[in-house]
């Protein structure tokens, strides 16, 4: 190592630029821990890198704090695993108070996205004020798909044009910050689903939140507290997948890709798709740094295959790298 007459490193000589200029800010790689599965970064922070990450997307706030649904809230199976939490958190003031200062204090690279719920618009437009004018975040991704909101005995926003127009025109209205939109994986039609959020003033979109099911043991009772819940996990890898190819086609909007992506394989799919960038979640209940490795393992396959930008991956055209070296 270090000597000088040896060949040159490629890292060195070629380096891969992983960063992504979007939403009026810099991305230092694509890699974001998704929604409800890394807490407000503070959490863990002793166990990750948070700076190393293209950034990070909180737990849903909603207006006032929430304990959840009964336990279990989590259960595994073959595909991957199911959750219902049921939207705990600790509420609009309490995020100000306790989440956004600490985010605020410790990422510098990393960018943040609240996450924010409501059971109705009008809440909605509650948190986009109530949040806007505070330090330590980027933007807002409005969580239009919730699969566990028992308060709410309706699809999710997501399944439903009008709602999700006002949603957005109204949250649009209300901060100059850009506005992701997390829609739902079992939409049947998420290329229009995607043109009303486009035309109602979201940035862009992040595929998708987790798949509704419902999980039985040999009895007959449900394996969760709550009873149905959320899929998430390898199982979801596919569908989101085609997904992000449909909706790619139907929006000018740059796209989160996420469902299922653990390895560079996987997010990987999601680029080409049309992704810019992606989300890793379930992955990180295994290997909390998974995230972390997202990156750097991308950073090598470009410098292996001899890709200088990432941006050059993201689809619906194939990159400059089509075939194995
Ligand atoms: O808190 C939850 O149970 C939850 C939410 Br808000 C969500 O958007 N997706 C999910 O799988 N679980």
């Amino acid at each position: 190592a270090g000597s000088r007459t040896g060949p040159p490193s490629p890292g060195v000589e070629h380096p891969v630029n992983t960063a992504i200029h979007l939403f009026g800010t810099t991305f230092q790689n694509p890699v974001l821990l998704a929604a409800g599965t890394c807490g407000f970064g503070q959490e863990l922070a002793d166990v990750i890198d948070l700076e190393a990450l293209g950034g990070l997307v909180t737990k849903s706030v909603t207006v006032e704090p929430r304990t959840g649904n009964p336990a279990p809230r989590v259960a595994e199976f073959s595909g991957g695993m199911m959750n219902s939490i049921g939207l705990a958190n600790p509420g609009l003031e309490g995020t100000r108070r306790d989440k956004l200062p600490w985010l605020r204090d410790h990422l510098r690279r990393a960018r943040v996205w609240v996450s924010v719920a409501g059971h109705s618009p009008e809440e909605f437009f509650q948190l986009v004020e109530g949040l806007d004018g505070e330090d330590g975040f980027l933007g807002f991704e409005l969580n239009l798909s919730c699969p566990n909101d028992t308060r709410r005995d309706a699809p999710p926003f997501a399944l439903d044009p009008p709602s999700v127009r006002s949603i957005l025109s109204g949250a649009r209205a209300r901060t100059d910050r850009p506005l992701l939109a997390k829609l739902a994986p079992n939409d049947p039609d998420p290329a229009a689903t995607a043109r009303t959020a486009e035309e109602a003033g979201a940035d862009g979109l992040t595929l998708a939140n987790t798949l509704p099911g419902l999980l039985l043991d040999e009895e007959g009772r449900p394996r969760l507290g709550a009873g149905a819940g959320g899929v998430s996990g390898p199982a979801l890898l596919p569908g989101g997948v085609r997904m992000v190819e449909q909706v790619r086609h139907a929006v000018g909007l740059p796209l989160v890709g996420l469902g299922g992506i653990s390895g560079v394989a996987d997010a990987l799919a999601y680029a080409r798709a049309g992704a810019t960038l992606v989300g890793v979640g379930t992955a990180s209940f295994a290997d909390p740094r998974a995230g972390e490795k997202l990156a750097v393992g991308l950073h090598r396959w470009g410098r292996r295959k001899g890709v200088t930008a990432w941006s050059d991956l993201v689809g619906p055209s194939a990159g400059p790298v089509q075939k194995e070296a």
